[in-house]
């Protein structure tokens, strides 16, 4: 986290913390491609279903005795706005592929209420991706995503699926909701890739 460095006479500096083209906020925008789905915990379950034909799913009693680990990161939507030094706290994906056997190189992320997001499997890994239950020391708020979401902070905010119920691992890539109407397949921030052809 560093200080906001702005220009004198309204230019404002590009701050090093922040990929090209954004610009900082202290709210917390809502972006939702349809209305926030109300979740009753006793039926929530989050899967993940291999190209094996293998499917996992843990309950929300199963997922909040997982250990959780505490996660402080910079966020950046594809719209522009960028917040630096967010606080969460989920089950790190690590921990739940852990007794998962696939070779799948890539995954769908589904979510209730039908959004999905697609990114390659290895970006899910290595301490990089949550299923995010709390923001900000409260549980998460349904506009935000709650009862959890997926917190896939180094791409766009926009695979950061709120709503998450699972992943389909798949040997070949399938794009999600965004990404098929022209929104970049991957979504490095730092390489400004927002629509195809970035
Ligand atoms: N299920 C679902 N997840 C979603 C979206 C959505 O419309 N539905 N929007 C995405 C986009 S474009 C962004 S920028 C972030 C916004 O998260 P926020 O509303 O918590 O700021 O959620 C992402 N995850
Ligand atoms: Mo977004």
């Amino acid at each position: 986290m560093g200080v906001v460095t702005r220009g004198f006479g309204g230019r404002r500096r590009q701050d090093p913390e922040l990929p090209p083209g954004q610009y900082l906020t202290d709210d917390f925008p809502v972006l939702s491609a349809g209305p926030t789905p109300r979740l009753d915990l006793a039926n929530w379950e989050f899967f993940v279903a291999t190209e094996a034909g293998a499917r996992h799913t843990w309950s929300w009693a199963e997922l909040r005795a997982l250990p959780a680990e505490p996660v402080t990161t910079d966020i950046h939507c594809v719209t522009k706005w960028s917040k630096l030094g967010t606080h969460w706290e989920g089950v790190a994906l690590d921990t739940l592929l852990a007794d998962v056997d696939t070779a799948a190189d890539f995954a769908l992320v589904h979510s209730y209420g039908g959004y999905t997001t697609n990114l390659p499997l290895e970006d899910l890994t290595g301490g990089q991706a949550w299923v995010a239950y709390r923001y900000d020391g409260a549980e998460l708020e349904p506009e935000h995503g709650g009862p959890a979401r997926l917190l896939v902070p180094h791409l766009y905010f926009w695979k950061s699926a709120k709503w998450v119920r699972g992943l389909e691992l798949l040997h070949e890539d399938h794009p999600g909701f965004w990404e098929s109407v022209g929104y970049h397949n991957y979504g490095d921030p730092w390489r400004e890739q927002r629509y195809w052809g970035d």
